[in-house]
């Protein structure tokens, strides 16, 4: 029997067990199939939001996903020791990492989203919120620290109580393409979507409750159509990020250290303790930035954790413990 009733819609929502998925002829609750469920070797064989999909329509609004179509880009991450992952969204143009500079202001945090972002094929751009909050000197000095730490990524500054930035963000924001918004809980993503939505669709934290920190205000992912013609991905706050299984992301995102590392007299040089290590050597000489160098260690440590088993794990926090250390004098040394 022909089947007329196959259409590609995308993954807009994900409630457990079901997903909201659009497309032309509107929006459909939809289950995957059963045989689906019975060959998914992985959270990856399942569809996330952001996902184009075919479905069987069906009626009263609802519907059977058939088939993930591939995915061109992927934000996952591995959210527990299990090596479980998570993913957060895919077909992604770019992940906003927001940041508010207040305590929440941290240029490693940055670099962390961007290996999450740039290891799924994704490129990452700044929004630096809520700048209601500061002089004009303060935001001037947060922006010439990213500037000079990530000097190839673009970055806007917002803020939703004086309207700065918007425009910008809201010319950023190209037709047909996909921008996932990630960052900590109490940053302003819900709040910026609602801008750019116009109306406030989204629920976001209480202005007087604004002190209970850690608490979750979106629960959900979702995706939300600006008459721009642009979609956004609204997420929860992530308590902490964790890595993906692959450190090409880390990688290119320390370009600096990786050439450097060519010139390593061993080719499996970790850069802590080798002899004729280029790398360390370029920090002693002060040629390379420290705090660059202990991020980079920092994230290589967190990747390797998740393919090291406890043994090597102990032995390499223990060599690491007593590197940083040392390493720590030399710099002391070094200043003086
Ligand atoms: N002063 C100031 N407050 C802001 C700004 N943007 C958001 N807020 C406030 O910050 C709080 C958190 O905003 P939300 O939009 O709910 O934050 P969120 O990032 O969506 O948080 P989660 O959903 O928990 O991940 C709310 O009280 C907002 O009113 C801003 O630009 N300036
Ligand atoms: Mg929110
Ligand atoms: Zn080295």
């Amino acid at each position: 029997m022909e089947n007329n009733s196959k259409k590609v819609a995308r993954v807009i929502a994900e409630y457990k067990g079901a997903y909201k998925v659009k497309n032309e002829n509107g929006e459909f609750l939809a289950k995957v199939t059963g045989k689906q469920m019975f060959n998914a070797l992985s959270r990856e064989d399942y569809p996330a939001v952001g996902d184009f999909v075919v479905i069987d329509e069906l009626p009263e609004n609802q519907a059977v996903i058939k088939e993930i179509l591939p995915r061109k880009t992927i934000i996952k991450r591995k959210y527990n020791s299990k090596n479980e992952i998570q993913i957060i969204a895919t077909n992604i143009d770019v992940a906003f990492v927001i940041e508010s500079v207040d305590r929440d202001f941290n240029l490693n945090r940055f670099e962390r989203y961007f290996a999450i972002a740039r290891d799924g094929g994704v490129k990452p751009a700044i929004i630096l919120n809520k700048i209601d909050l500061i002089s004009k000197e303060e935001l001037d000095s947060k922006l010439v620290q990213i500037k000079n730490r990530f000097k190839d990524v673009d970055f806007i500054s917002t803020s939703v109580v004086t309207d700065q930035g918007l425009n910008e963000l809201k010319t950023y924001i190209k037709k047909e393409k996909t921008y996932c918004f990630l960052g900590s809980s109490g940053v302003g993503k819900s709040s910026l979507i609602n801008k750019l939505l116009g109306k406030n669709i989204i629920k976001t934290e209480d202005i007087s409750t604004g002190s209970d920190r850690g608490k979750h205000i979106t629960t959900s992912r979702e995706m939300y159509f600006l008459e721009s013609g642009g979609i956004v991905i609204d997420n929860p706050g992530m308590r902490e990020v964790g890595m993906t299984d692959t450190s090409v992301g880390i990688d290119s995102l320390f370009d600096e250290i990786t050439i450097m590392a060519e010139n390593c007299k061993y080719i499996d040089c970790t850069h802590i303790h080798e002899p004729g290590c280029e790398v360390l050597s370029a920090l002693k000489s002060g040629k390379l930035d420290k705090d660059k160098y202990f991020n980079y260690i920092n994230l290589k440590k967190e990747v390797g954790h998740y393919e090291m088993t406890e043994l090597e794990q102990r032995e390499k926090d223990r060599q690491f413990g007593k590197f940083l250390k040392n390493a720590k004098k030399e710099i002391k040394k070094y200043k003086q």
